[in-house]
């Protein structure tokens, strides 16, 4: 029986592309050496989904940065200010993707509701679209060098237009959707020559038919129509296609993957109720690609058994592209063993889908060796007391809304914390981290290896927090931070220290780029067993009178930035994770802190994409921030920050937070956000952002000046915070003075 991906992690052996794409970046590697870094690694993914079983395998699914940037690339959407640059092919692409000295890049934002980030693409009346196929051929060319009938990947013409966004200088109501006449063409011509080419079959990425079905019909009809063509795999993933389900029922097109995963289980019943894709083939989407849970391979088995007549053709698969889980489990020789096997991850999970493919085809008898072992993983893991701590689900069912929200209202705290902070008017802060050098990397790196004891690790960081807070204080700012010297990612570093969560070692995901994350995975009931940033707080408050903000990373972040238990809702383990926060609130109080900040930067991306979803996640999500942050006293302030500009949404939801202060994106988005908070009736403290850390660029203090003029339109003064839009940590030092000293000396000159 057939069995595929539609898509593999394209990181590389030991992140060699990563390495290789960012050392060509730094002129250390010539063009030449970094195709021939891409076509190693390349050719080690085809060997690995050959290797494990599959009868299909994907090509074109590999990329320098970004698929929707390959798509642009291929269908020649270049914008006019990369073209300009008369780079050759390879400097376009990475000018579209980084921005050169002299033109931005493509915006960046989150892929559906994962946590990888695709280029925008942007689109004006007068794009034109040009074929440029040699990427997707040449992968396939390599394909078949190696004795593979490779897929070719596409993302399609319906989803890369609503991906779209209008170009800057085009009217706000121009619809991308209107270019698809001039863009199928361009469709038409690649299956053109795929058919030439011999390509068997191509496969048309189409994840927005979860949620958008306008077009779809007539995309897929122009398309399945063509004379000469491949056969058709519409893949659809992340959540349910009800509604399109009619529309790829009835399309020319031989085959179509479907989400039969988590929520998307859906997919199944529906399927069965609308009488199955007679004719085709059904690519079944049964293990979940976004999450690193061994599957239940028996109750797969038996969900496969029910798709039985659906359709002319069952092809087992994963949910969506693995690029979104780590590559490898078997390299994770720090993780306990009896809790590595509960994992799968991308290698694991083909496996996985090869085995299950044999179970249909030759009978569950063949692979009972394979079933036993796993039910004997799922038992172990059911039962693990790891999973189960008695007391935190005793303290979470004890949670009463009493402890969800703070004792009195935001006007009654701020008159108590004025009091008590005795700050001036337009008080200036930073966000938390300072500029990271590279000896403060390779610091925490000597003392993680071991090569540094934990004394001489402790001195070192205090010698940084120092130097930090004497900064601070030179500049002249009001509420300082200790500077996180001790964080690498503030997510990893939380984790590390609750039980509950366990951290990888190599467990890469591609965030955007050659930017990767390794998100922990919550296995089980989250507690604290001891203080987590006490310590660094209270020693930075000892070295001066200013006061000292703590810091900490909310529930909601925790869990969108993890893998999260597939094992019970969400909400639970965000109850769970805020109740560990609430204690080291409580903590940081006791210790005299008078500032807590708890970030909350992907409250938003958590939206779920489904907006009859989105009510309940709200609702969960800010309680659990406010279970963690509502036990302090009255004069106690709570800040959180949130690093995006677009907070339509989740407005209502930022107030439900009932923080005493928020700081916000704002530098970018000229303080519109602080008129859109005022108007929705944000009652309390509000820092837009005036300082865009994401560029190099020193603001200088008469754009501050204008900035928070903006803001005072829309904020009183007395509710009006002086700070930065993000973190410093990612900027270097001397910028960073610059800056804050211009931010502090136009804070002055307004007061
Ligand atoms: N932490 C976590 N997830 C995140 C972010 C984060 N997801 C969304 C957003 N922030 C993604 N942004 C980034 C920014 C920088 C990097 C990764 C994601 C990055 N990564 C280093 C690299 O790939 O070289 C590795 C960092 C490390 O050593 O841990 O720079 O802030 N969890
Ligand atoms: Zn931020």
């Amino acid at each position: 029986l057939p069995a595929t991906v539609l898509g593999y992690p394209r990181i590389g052996r030991n992140r060699a592309m990563k390495k290789a794409i960012e050392a060509y970046w730094r002129g250390e590697l010539s063009a030449a050496n970094l195709q021939r870094t891409v076509v190693d690694e390349r050719r080690a993914v085809f060997e690995t989904l050959q290797s494990a079983g599959l009868t299909d395998v994907p090509c074109n699914d590999f990329s320098l940065y970004d698929q929707v940037l390959d798509t642009l690339v291929m269908v020649g959407a270049v914008p006019p200010r990369h073209r300009d640059l008369g780079l050759n092919a390879l400097d376009t692409y990475f000018a579209m993707a980084r921005g050169t000295a002299e033109v931005p890049p493509l915006e960046m934002t989150k892929w559906f509701d994962t946590n990888y980030h695709y280029l925008v693409p942007e689109l004006a009346p007068d794009t034109e679209f040009t074929l440029d196929l040699s990427k997707p051929l040449q992968e396939y060319r390599q394909a078949r060098s190696l004795g593979l009938e490779a897929r070719p990947v596409l993302l399609g013409p319906l989803t890369f237009l609503h991906l779209a966004k209008v170009a800057p200088g085009v009217a706000a109501d121009f619809d991308p959707l209107t270019l698809l006449e001039r863009l199928l063409p361009v469709y038409e011509q690649a299956l053109a020559q795929f058919a030439a080419e011999g390509v068997h079959w191509v496969q048309l990425d189409e994840p927005v038919l979860v949620s958008e079905q306008a077009q779809a019909e007539l995309v897929l009809r122009r398309l399945g129509s063509l004379p000469e063509r491949p056969k058709l795999l519409i893949a659809t993933y992340f959540g349910s296609v009800r509604e399109a389900l009619p529309i790829l029922r009835q399309a020319p097109v031989e085959a179509v993957a479907l989400d039969l995963t988590g929520p998307a289980e859906s997919n199944l019943r529906d399927l069965a109720g609308a009488g199955g894709l007679p004719g085709k083939r059904l690519v079944a989407g049964v293990i979940d690609g976004r999450n690193v849970w061994a599957a239940d391979l028996r109750a797969q088995l038996a969900r496969l058994a029910s798709l039985h007549g659906l359709a002319d053709e069952i092809v087992i698969a994963p949910s969506c592209s693995l690029l979104h889980v780590p590559l490898d489990v078997s390299l994770e020789t720090g993780l306990d063993p009896d809790v590595r096997c509960w994992f799968a991850f991308a290698r694991q999970k083909l496996d996985e889908v090869a085995v299950l493919a044999r179970g249909i085809s030759a009978g569950p008898q063949a692979i009972e060796a394979e079933l036993q072992r796993n039910q004997e993983i799922l038992a172990h893991r059911a039962a693990s007391p790891i999973t189960r701590d008695p007391a935190v689900r005793e303290r979470v069912a004890a949670v009463t809304p009493a402890d969800e929200h703070r004792a009195v209202s935001y006007p009654q705290r701020a008159r108590q914390q004025a009091e008590r902070l005795n700050l001036p008017s337009l008080p200036t802060t930073t966000i938390g981290s300072f500029p990271q050098t590279q000896a403060l990397r390779a610091a925490r790196g000597r003392f993680r290896r071991g090569e540094l004891g934990p004394d001489g690790y402790a001195e070192r960081m205090r010698t940084e927090v120092e130097h930090v807070i004497r900064l601070q204080e030179t500049l002249g700012l009001d509420v300082l931070v200790h500077g996180e010297p001790e964080r690498n990612d503030m997510v990893q570093y939380f984790a590390e220290q609750l039980t509950g969560f366990v951290a990888t070692q190599h467990g890469w995901v591609q965030s955007y780029g050659t930017r990767y994350v390794r998100p922990p995975v919550v296995i089980g009931d989250v507690s604290r067993p001891q203080p987590m940033t006490v310590e660094w707080t209270s020693f930075a408050q000892s070295l001066t009178d200013k006061p000292v903000k703590g810091m900490l990373t909310g529930p909601v972040t925790m869990l969108c930035w993890s893998f999260v238990r597939d094992d019970q809702p969400l909400e639970e383990t965000a109850q769970q994770v805020a109740l560990a926060l609430r204690d080291e609130v409580a903590d940081l109080e006791a210790a005299g802190t008078a500032v807590i900040q708890v970030d909350e930067p992907a409250l938003r991306e958590g939206l779920p994409l489904r907006a009859s979803d989105r009510p309940g996640y709200l609702r969960w999500a800010t309680a659990a921030f406010r279970l963690a942050t509502s036990g302090v006293r009255d004069n106690t302030q709570i800040h959180t920050h949130m690093c995006y500009a677009e907070f339509g949404e989740i407005l209502s939801a930022v107030i439900d937070l009932d923080t005493d202060v928020i700081s916000l994106e704002g530098a970018r988005s000229h303080m519109s956000i602080a008129a859109d908070l005022s108007a929705a009736g944000y009652p309390s403290g509000v820092g837009p952002g005036v300082y865009d850390i994401h560029s190099p660029r020193v603001p200088g203090r008469d754009e501050v000046t204008r900035m928070l003029r903006q803001a005072l339109e829309h904020v009183p003064a007395e509710r009006l915070w002086v700070n930065p839009d993000c973190g410093l940590k990612t900027r270097d030092e001397a910028e960073v003075k610059s800056s804050l000293a211009n931010l502090v000396a136009a804070a002055e000159s307004l007061r």
